[in-house]
């Protein structure tokens, strides 16, 4: 008979992220927060599939440095799961000297809160009742050598028992792709690298991997599951972060796979070019239709570029104001330049009531053409000007 076996498999958890990009602590708070809740919400996945355990491929922490208050919600959350979870150290949680796994904070909350949480520190199979685990912790955070090289040999173990599933449980990067560190000479180095070509697929029934972000399929059997709550802002196309995968698994067969969406907040790019100042209408609609009142809930890496007359620019300020305040994070890539109408010039410089204004802004007016930084700020005094006399 075939042992049919359903498990979910994910990584990158990276609880604790600070998030300092984000400057406002309110939101920057949220943001963090939704790490845990991402957490959280896999109790529903587990009741709805039914799964035996899961497995996280690596990071489950952003750093051995993780607030006393981060590890007690992380095992409480994991406690909350009920089912056993099986954990691997990634790059941001090995274990190294210093480690969070050898604290003994964490390990009392894991003892006490999440008595089924089992961190797997040393590269040695594991035997479950209805599968076999081959793990490759990482045991600091940069290793030249392939983490999961022992697993060729140990899958020749005789003693293993032949009818159950046989699921390998690494985080790096594979050959070909996923990240890789510049060196001190600003060379390219490839660092955790797993061989996947090196390992004999026919003797795997499922290779659950972690580090990459996105959900991705790097071979037959071999995954990135992604990180369950996005964390960044898309890099790349095909890039899909916010899932947890479903796997189920016999062995010697080839697995099937089920993609879960579980993550919250929302991370989105938009691009934008002001033709004429009636495009400023366009772009408040753009923005509306892309997030509309759900703020709150959004990340937005926004590029504009093109020109403006100066009262358009200030309407642009004004926007972008709310914006700002409105989303969880707005970054900001604002390179609109200033560039006066004539109706605008001529009402600045043709003031014969006053003479003064006319002149600075006739002087602003002749520096305003040009790339360096005297054009732009000229643009800007000039749109600041503006709107003290229209005040
Ligand atoms: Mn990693």
């Amino acid at each position: 008979m075939i042992m049919s076996l359903t498990f979910l498999h994910t990584a990158d958890w990276q609880l604790g992220k600070p998030f300092a990009s984000i400057e406002e602590p309110s939101k920057r708070h949220r943001v963090q927060q939704e790490r845990l809740h991402a957490v959280q919400r896999l109790k529903e996945v587990v009741e709805k599939t039914g799964a035996s355990f899961v497995l996280v491929a690596g990071d489950l922490f952003d750093s051995s440095h993780a607030t006393k208050a981060t590890v007690s919600a992380a095992c409480a959350a994991i406690g909350s799961l009920k089912i056993p979870v099986l954990a691997i150290p990634g790059n941001h949680d090995h274990a190294g000297p210093g480690s969070i796994w050898e604290q003994e904070f964490f390990k009392r909350e894991q003892q006490q809160l999440a008595p089924n949480l089992r961190v797997i520190l040393t590269p040695e199979s594991v035997v479950l009742e209805n599968a076999i685990i081959f793990p490759a912790p990482l045991l600091r955070r940069h290793d030249s050598g392939d983490p999961t090289a022992w697993i060729r040999a140990a899958l020749e173990d005789p003693s293993l028992p032949p009818e159950l599933p046989r699921i390998a449980l690494a985080h790096g990067t594979i050959q070909g792709f996923g990240s890789s560190q510049e060196d001190e000479d600003g060379g390219s180095t490839v660092v955790n690298w797993i061989d996947l070509s090196r390992l004999p697929m026919e003797q795997l029934d499922y290779i659950a991997l972690g580090d990459w972000h996105g959900t991705k399929q790097v071979g037959p059997k071999a995954w990135y599951s992604g990180t369950p709550e996005t964390d960044r802002f898309p890099k790349g196309e095909g890039n899909d972060p916010g899932n947890l995968l479903k796997v189920t698994v016999s062995r010697g067969q080839a697995p099937a796979i089920e993609k879960i969406s579980i993550g919250h907040f929302l991370w989105k790019e938009l691009e934008f070019r002001f033709s004429d100042d009636a495009s400023l209408g366009l772009f408040a609609s753009r923005l509306d239709e892309a997030i509309g009142q759900r703020g709150d809930e959004h990340l937005l890496l926004l590029s504009l570029v093109g020109s403006l007359g100066i009262e358009a620019s200030g309407r642009l300020e004004k926007i972008l104001e709310s914006w700002e305040a409105r989303l969880l994070r707005l970054k900001l890539d604002h390179r609109v330049t200033i560039a006066p109408t004539e109706e605008e010039i001529i009402a600045l410089t043709q003031r014969a009531e006053d003479p003064l204004i006319a002149t600075v802004a006739s002087q602003l007016v002749a520096q305003i053409d040009g790339d360096d930084e005297d054009a732009a700020i000229a643009r800007i005094a000039l749109r600041e000007l503006n709107s003290s006399c229209l005040a």
